[in-house]
């Protein structure tokens, strides 16, 4: 029965489509911009972080010297205090790309002595999926504070994610690219 093919190849190719959306629609900041993520020059990466709107499934990239930076994800509290002890992750390669898979608060510092002091250390808000690119300022209060234990994500457990995620990306543009020529010779 041609017509059972036909409704299972479509029906494939909706969940291959909308799955290719998802990943196409993630974002890469760099973070600092141009700048980079260093202390030189003291940059306000409150303001860059500002300046976004992060969410799930979008990627911050770190670019950095790594003689003498580095990147921790942190809880809340250590963010504020620059505490380096008990960080839920550490990067050191000096182009970290950190994938950020929850909603909520992440918090980066940098490990050197007196770096996150003079201001290297960011806060990276994330929202919902922006699969539906909605604007809802009412949603996202500015003070952006939550109550303490829900409010920092545990970072990727594989934090140079990045180079997976676009060759997840490829293969979904591959995988859709084949099923639409499949649903056309079937329904043809
Ligand atoms: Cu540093």
């Amino acid at each position: 029965m041609g017509g059972g093919a036909a409704t299972t190849v479509a029906a494939a190719l909706v969940v291959a489509v909308v799955a290719w959306a998802g990943v196409a629609s993630a974002a890469v900041y760099e973070v600092g911009d141009t700048v980079g993520w260093t202390v030189m020059g003291s940059p306000n990466y409150t303001a860059w972080a500002e300046s976004k709107k992060f969410h799930v499934g979008d990627t911050i990239v770190f670019s950095y010297n790594k003689q003498f930076h580095n990147v921790m994800a942190v809880s809340k509290g250590a963010y504020k205090s620059c505490r380096t002890a008990n960080a839920m992750a550490t990067w050191t390669t000096g182009n970290d790309s950190v994938v950020l898979n929850t909603t909520g608060h992440h918090y980066f510092i940098c490990g050197f002595t007196g770096h996150c002091a003079n201001g290297q250390k960011v806060d990276v808000p994330v929202l919902a999926s922006s699969a539906a690119p909605s604007e809802s300022p009412a949603a996202t209060p500015s003070s952006g504070t939550k109550p303490s234990g829900g409010a920092t994500a545990a970072p990727s457990p594989q934090p140079n994610a990045a180079p997976e995620a676009l060759a997840g990306r490829a293969v979904a543009a591959t995988v859709a690219a084949s099923l639409l020529s499949l649903a056309a010779a079937v329904l043809a």
